[in-house]
């Protein structure tokens, strides 16, 4: 049984890290940037993923406290690197309607010296949903700072269209369960042909995730998607590895 304790002690002794999945191109294959991933090294139970502990810590209200690790750490370690690559950071519903939430933004770009414009946030539908005028508020205050928004599990909610109409996304992220055998799936390869036209008409580039085998990049490719992300390039990098990756651009 995971507890709240554990959690508290897990970001005290140091268990906490973060991997970072690599974001490229499609057609060029250059990187892009990476989406930052945390894990838990528990000294019993070994890496612990965070489908096990993001629940107990948005239920206890610890997603604060650790949400705000992960955006510190990743912020300190990216405006280290040699590459421009940007970090996207996924944010959970409590952590973008908290009173703190800006100053907290401002204040970690501000301590580790990383250009907003390398910084993207990643919210759900679900961080949307509940006051749509004032979310909408914070969303533009973040945009002002020059900090990316990404939608992420495009599809997979209740009103993915109307999430997308009423918020200025910079990014769609085609949910997993969409791409997972794309070139086999009439249904999958449907939706996704639409999403696609759907952020070409709106102007929003579309990252697909989760591509894992050559067919899926291929299907993409001819589709004109613009990114990709996936266990098709590889696991997540560890942060020395991240930090080697070189782009052509820079
Ligand atoms: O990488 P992995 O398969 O373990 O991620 C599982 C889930 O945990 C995904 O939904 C992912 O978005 C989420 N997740 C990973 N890292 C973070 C994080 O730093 N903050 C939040 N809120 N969710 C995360
Ligand atoms: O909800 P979000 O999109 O943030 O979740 C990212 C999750 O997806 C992480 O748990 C990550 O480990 C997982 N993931 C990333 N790429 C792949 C992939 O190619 N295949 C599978 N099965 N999982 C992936
Ligand atoms: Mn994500
Ligand atoms: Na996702």
């Amino acid at each position: 049984l995971l507890l709240v304790e554990d959690l508290h002690n897990a970001i005290k002794n140091d268990e906490f890290l973060l991997v970072y999945q690599l974001q490229q191109e499609l057609v060029t294959l250059e990187p892009i940037g990476c989406e930052v991933l945390l894990r838990w090294h528990h000294p019993e139970r070994g890496l612990v993923s965070p489908v096990e502990f993001i629940p107990i810590a948005e239920e206890t209200g610890f997603i604060q406290e650790l949400g705000l690790w992960v955006l510190r750490t990743a912020c300190l370690e990216a405006a280290t690197w040699d590459n421009a690559l940007s970090i996207a950071v996924n944010v959970a519903p409590q952590q973008l309607i908290a009173p703190s939430f800006l100053e907290d933004l401002s204040d970690v770009l501000f301590e580790s010296g990383l250009a907003p414009e390398r910084l993207e946030l990643e919210v759900t539908e679900a961080s949307v949903i509940s006051d749509q005028a004032a979310t909408l508020k914070i969303i533009q205050q973040i945009k002002e700072m020059g900090i990316a928004i990404a939608m992420d599990d495009f599809g997979t909610g209740y009103s993915s269209l109307a999430t997308l109409q009423m918020f200025p996304f910079d990014k769609i992220k085609i949910d997993r369960s969409f791409v997972t055998d794309i070139h086999n799936n009439h249904q999958r390869a449907a939706i996704v042909r639409a999403t696609l036209l759907l952020g070409k008409s709106l102007g929003i580039p579309v990252l697909a995730e989760g591509v894992e085998q050559e067919a899926e990049l291929q299907f993409l490719q001819k589709e004109a998607c613009n990114y990709f992300q996936g266990f098709y390039f590889g696991q997540p990098l560890r942060r020395e590895e991240i930090r080697a990756i070189r782009m052509d651009r820079v």
